[in-house]
């Protein structure tokens, strides 16, 4: 064997008490590898994924979208003629709602996401608003409703994945129509031929395999804007809607991790400690503080390299010897920060409590 400065012989956990479902969503929806958190685009393949549903193989070559109901000048877009469309490209962070579930008491049950439901990649499409425009909503439209190609059933109701987003939202939010992803077509799984990317919100507005946009003059209902994505308390809150990202910062794990447990070792002296920030609506980050020996210290920020992407951050740590427990939390400029203990909500909607990272120091 090479010899080592470490002495890990760390326990590993007590047996688990999620269910095989949950496991199987884990399995399903992989996260972001926070090793490469130094990379400004995510590398793709190690996006965050989540799919509630199956993921549809849909041919390229003969996809449309439509854009139907309340609108005095409907019309069908072929994948040739969207992508003849001006094309912008734009890195933008996205991250799940469902980011930090696992870490709430009691843990609400559905995708058990630790802290690695993100990731930021360079989205290429065309704005979708001047689409709306050119299809003529008629004044009396409320809602624009989103509908993707896939479907299934979640609390014994079948519907499609669908989402909206009022005419007001649509004038405040850049929302992209898009094919592409870090140069390269969609893969299948991330919502391939076409999907929204609405910069800003929980990734469960960027609806994927897009095949409709429906001008509705009531409301729209589908069972993903109604009741999947709310904060409620308890069963009989109606809640308030899931939306713009809340503000948050991981830490790119130290040293090297014990394969099970993932917990880190690292040798004394000097290291530097890095990760990434982020919060919704385009607002910057203002300040990003590390749990260093027992006190936060503001760390170095880098330029975001957009508005709705990810700002770096790094921090020098003279490491001694012992067990010693980081943690990192970032501030809006608008001064919304993370908590240090957990919120609840049934949904386990952003859990921002800030990421905890213990890590043992071997002897010098
Ligand atoms: N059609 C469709 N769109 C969808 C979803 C889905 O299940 N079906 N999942 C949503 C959720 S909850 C998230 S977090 C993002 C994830 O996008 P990604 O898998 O490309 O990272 O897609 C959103 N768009
Ligand atoms: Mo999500």
């Amino acid at each position: 064997m090479d010899t080592s400065p470490f002495t890990p012989g760390a326990p590993r956990d007590e047996p688990a008490e999620f269910s095989r479902s949950e496991l199987g969503l884990a399995n399903r929806n992989s996260g972001a590898l926070l090793e490469l958190l130094d990379a400004d685009i995510t590398p793709t393949g190690t996006h965050y994924l989540l799919n509630h549903f199956d993921v549809p193989l849909i041919d390229a070559g003969t996809h449309a979208l439509e854009f139907t109901g309340a609108f005095d000048a409907p019309f069908r877009l072929s994948m040739a003629e969207i992508m003849a469309l001006p094309a912008i490209t734009r890195p933008v962070t996205l991250e799940c709602a469902g980011n930090g579930r696992a870490g709430m008491d009691p843990r609400p049950v559905s995708m058990p996401w630790l802290h690695e439901a993100v990731g930021t990649s360079e989205w290429t499409g065309t704005p979708l608003a001047p689409l709306i425009e050119r299809a003529r909503p008629r004044a009396s439209v409320q809602d624009l409703a989103f509908i993707g190609a896939d479907e299934g059933f979640d609390k014994g109701v079948p519907h499609p994945f669908g989402r909206s987003l009022t005419p007001q939202e649509l004038a405040e939010l850049d929302v992209m129509l898009v094919w592409g992803m870090n140069g390269a077509p969609l893969l299948p799984q991330h919502g391939a031929p076409l999907r929204l990317i609405v910069p800003g919100w929980y990734g469960m507005a960027s609806v994927k395999w897009l095949t409709r946009v429906e001008a509705l003059e009531h409301r729209y209902h589908g069972f993903q804007q109604v009741r999947t994505y709310r904060f409620r308390q308890h069963e009989d809150d109606a809640g308030v809607p899931v939306t713009r990202i809340h503000v948050r910062a991981l830490m790119k794990p130290p040293g090297v991790p014990d394969w099970f447990t993932r917990a880190r070792w690292l040798r004394p002296g000097r290291v530097r400690l890095s990760g990434r920030a982020w919060s919704g609506g385009g607002v910057p980050i203002a300040r990003v503080e590390v749990l260093l020996d027992g006190a936060w210290r503001e760390a170095t920020l880098r330029p975001r390299a957009d508005t709705y992407a990810w700002t770096g951050w790094h921090i020098d740590w003279d490491a001694t010897p012992g067990a010693h427990d980081l943690a990192c939390r970032a501030t809006d400029a608008e001064g919304n920060t993370q908590p240090l203990e957990p919120p609840h909500n049934l949904g386990g909607f952003a859990n921002t409590a800030v990421q905890r990272v213990p890590v043992h120091v071997a002897d010098a």
